[in-house]
């Protein structure tokens, strides 16, 4: 009795109190399942719309009218059909009319029922053969923050934990212990200075890009000593965020592409930063392929705003060689069906792939289901606020299930 009977849409509020929305699936059976979707800030030009233009009112309005009606009665084992009706019910090609949220969860949810009805977990439904759950993702940790998620920090959007040794428990602990260790040298080097956290839980400080690069690397260090975990500096720079009229405009510096290039490959080198996402803006494919010949043996190299998870921006990026990693975010596409696809034709490739959380996020651990049952590179979901814990705690709670 997997037919579904029901599925409801309610707002929700999400870390930074924006509304966003939840669905409830209700399966024949009885059998019932809520997930939530998030909500970014530093959004990509070419990601599917949120949500209508009225905003959440206006998704749960459309949803009672139109989504509800033709999603009850369809198998909810069959993931194509379901995420299909979602896609013709809205009609067009970037979810502007029921929302990408809505769609996000709607299609999480119904994959959560189906796992509760069948007694699997989550990650289990989404798993493609050979994914066995075995390989757990390295934590990709926000230590802190600047860009679009910290008014009064660094150009650069996140200073990234990326701890990638074999023990998913420890690098937990690693990205929180870089974390600590940060907050301990801002306080000491900055004495005076209120210190603050970012959207993504992430310390602020008034502090340079260089500057804030530097401490992380020492606070890597100490903890590789203290811990023995493989953790080295990542960084997210969000890059289109203060790319305008082909330069990209730092609070210090200004650099064409090309000086880009070259200042983004000295900090790889300078600081053994091994997780480097969006350095590029979101149009530069070629750019990318130069950078990415420059440094990608020696880091990964995440297309983000670059690739807004979908197969064809990615098969651009295959074509030129552009990056040699993708973050996948379910809500910059729509649909675990989509989702998957993207994921698919990245492994097939060998690209590497980072499930991501979004700024705005729901205290919902389903995010690490994704990264383990899509065999993920990284889990990139923060390291401190409630939002972001539920993640890891979820993560370290199929690690215990699965002992790995
Ligand atoms: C990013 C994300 C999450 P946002 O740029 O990778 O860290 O930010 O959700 O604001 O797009
Ligand atoms: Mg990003």
């Amino acid at each position: 009795m997997s037919r579904i009977r029901s599925v409801v849409l309610d707002p929700l509020y999400d870390s930074r109190g924006h509304l966003s929305v939840e669905a409830t699936v209700t399966l024949e059976s009885g059998v019932r399942a809520r997930a939530g979707a998030p909500s970014g800030a530093s959004t990509g030009a070419h990601e599917v719309h949120a949500f209508p233009p009225g905003g959440v009112p206006e998704a749960l309005e459309t949803f009672r009218a139109r989504v509800a009606p033709a999603l009850a009665g369809l198998d909810a084992t069959d993931r194509a059909a379901v995420d299909g009706t979602l896609h013709r019910v809205d009609g067009t090609p970037d979810f502007s009319r029921i929302g990408g949220n809505t769609a996000t969860a709607v299609s999480v949810a119904t994959a959560m029922a189906v796992a509760k009805a069948t007694g699997r977990a989550l990650w289990q439904i989404l798993a493609p053969p050979g994914v066995d759950g075995r390989r757990f993702p390295a934590i990709v940790g926000n230590c802190l923050n600047g860009g679009r998620h910290a008014i009064g920090g660094p150009d650069i959007q996140e200073f990234i934990a990326f701890a990638d040794g074999p023990d998913p428990a420890a690098n937990v602990r690693a990205a929180v212990r870089v974390h600590q260790r940060l907050g301990e040298e801002l306080h000491r080097r900055f004495p005076k200075q209120a210190l603050g956290r970012g959207d993504e839980g992430g310390w602020v400080a008034a502090i340079g890009n260089v500057d804030a690069l530097e401490l992380l690397k020492v606070a890597c260090e100490q903890v590789r000593d203290e811990l023995h975990v493989d953790v080295h500096p990542g960084l997210d720079l969000a890059a289109s965020e203060f790319f305008s009229d082909g330069r990209y405009r730092y609070q210090e510096q200004t650099l064409d592409t090309e000086g880009q290039i070259g200042f983004v490959s000295a900090l790889v080198d300078r600081y053994d930063v091994r997780y480097l996402e969006d350095p590029l803006d979101q149009e530069a494919f070629d750019a990318f392929a130069a950078l990415t010949r420059a440094v990608g043996s020696r880091t990964l190299v995440i297309g983000d705003d670059l690739y807004v998870t979908r197969e064809e921006r990615l098969r651009q990026g295959l074509e030129r060689g552009s990056t040699n990693a993708i973050l996948i975010k379910v809500n910059q596409v729509g649909t675990l069906t989509d989702t998957l696809a993207t994921v698919d034709l990245a492994r097939a490739n060998g690209l590497a792939t980072i499930t991501s959380h979004r700024s705005g996020e729901v205290p919902e651990g389903w995010l690490a289901h994704v990264a383990l049952g899509t065999g993920a590179r990284g889990l990139k979901c923060g390291v401190l606020g409630g939002e972001r814990v539920a993640k890891l705690n979820e993560l370290l709670r199929l690690a215990r299930a699965t002992g790995a």
